[in-house]
């Protein structure tokens, strides 16, 4: 019998391609570039699975014209590259990476954190270029993180790696804002009160936005929520782009009405808007939150372990619209 047809959208671990191998015929982007989507519909011809990495755009044009596919997984936790209600209408598996970037990701929003509050970037750039030549009372004085209030909007697993960062590591006061509240143990785990989003906005010294993207949280925070934040306030954002108006934001950096942003994700991305590449009090990262190589290699496996699953025993270990393993 034939192997059935995978295709692997970016490069990826030779190590992953050899896994892929061993149950599919395997045809994989070589390129460091993305496929256009006509590029991406022609190769996907034949295929009964495809490896995306979260920026892959899944929706009902290409389900229509690729009727063999069966199940594209996900190299990332974030799904909203996926059109899940087409693909369950076409009866095709969404699978994402949950749990195994958790902690790493949570690392990462907390040294974001860290190097927006206390100016890590600029003041390398001002060494860097020669600058430092006094000493200076003020000289790239930033806020506090220990003692401080951290307000993180979006308490899922990796809201809650944050708060227990802030809560047990920096002794901070963690408040929260989320769809539904954890319950009282998860709570206390984490030391976190839920509040309002305009409670949080308003009394936050460090605002961290952690949502999934979806069309209720596009421009979670726009203009009018900045202007809630204290003046002193330091917004991160290691959700999605969309998750803030990125023109509001460079706005409000420029005119200091917030302290400082950390910013590993953009609207448009990898494209970032010009306005915040021009002002100072703002840390830039290529959405880079789950990248460490052990990480990457475990999203890399579970992806590749949803593939060989379903495609093999119609078993998948972490689905997003399991009505196709039911209806099946
Ligand atoms: C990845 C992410 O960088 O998991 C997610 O949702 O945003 C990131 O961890 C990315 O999607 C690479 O696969």
């Amino acid at each position: 019998m034939s192997k059935p047809k995978v295709l692997v959208a970016r490069a990826i671990f030779p190590e992953t391609i050899a896994r892929l191998e061993a149950h599919f015929e395997v045809e994989s982007n070589q390129t460091d570039a993305a496929w256009s989507k006509a590029d991406f519909i022609a190769r996907m011809q034949g295929k009964q699975g495809v490896f995306t990495t979260g920026t892959e755009r899944i929706d009902g044009e290409l389900l229509d014209a690729c009727p063999e596919l069966k199940i594209c997984a996900n190299m990332a936790v974030g799904y909203n590259n996926f059109d899940v209600d087409a693909m369950t209408a076409h009866g095709v598996l969404g699978t994402n990476a949950p749990d195994v970037l958790t902690e790493t990701t949570a690392d990462f929003g907390f040294a974001l954190l860290m190097a927006t509050a206390r100016r890590i970037a600029e003041s390398e750039h001002f060494l860097r270029a020669g600058q430092w030549t006094k000493w200076a009372y003020d000289m790239f004085s930033g806020s506090d993180i220990h003692g401080s209030t951290l307000g993180i909007i979006g308490m899922g697993r990796i809201g809650q790696g944050i708060a227990k960062r802030g809560a047990h590591g920096f002794g901070m006061k963690v408040i929260y804002h989320n769809r539904s509240r954890l319950d009282a143990s998860q709570e206390a785990e984490c030391k976190a009160s839920y509040v309002s989003k305009e409670e949080l906005l308003k009394t936050a010294d460090h605002v961290v936005l952690v949502v999934p993207y979806s069309p209720a949280s596009h421009h979670t925070i726009g203009a009018a929520e900045i202007a809630l934040m204290k003046p002193t306030a330091t917004l991160i954002n290691i959700a999605r782009g969309g998750i803030v108006d990125d023109a509001a934001l460079a706005v409000a950096l420029r005119e200091r009405r917030i302290a400082a942003a950390g910013l590993d994700v953009f609207e448009g991305e990898p494209k970032v808007h010009p306005d915040l590449l021009t002002v100072s009090n703002v840390v830039l990262t290529p959405h880079i939150a789950s990248a460490t190589v052990p990480t990457r290699r475990a999203m890399a496996d579970l992806a590749t372990d949803n593939l060989i699953g379903f495609l093999t025993q119609g078993k998948a270990l972490t689905p997003v619209n399991p009505a196709v393993l039911t209806a099946k």
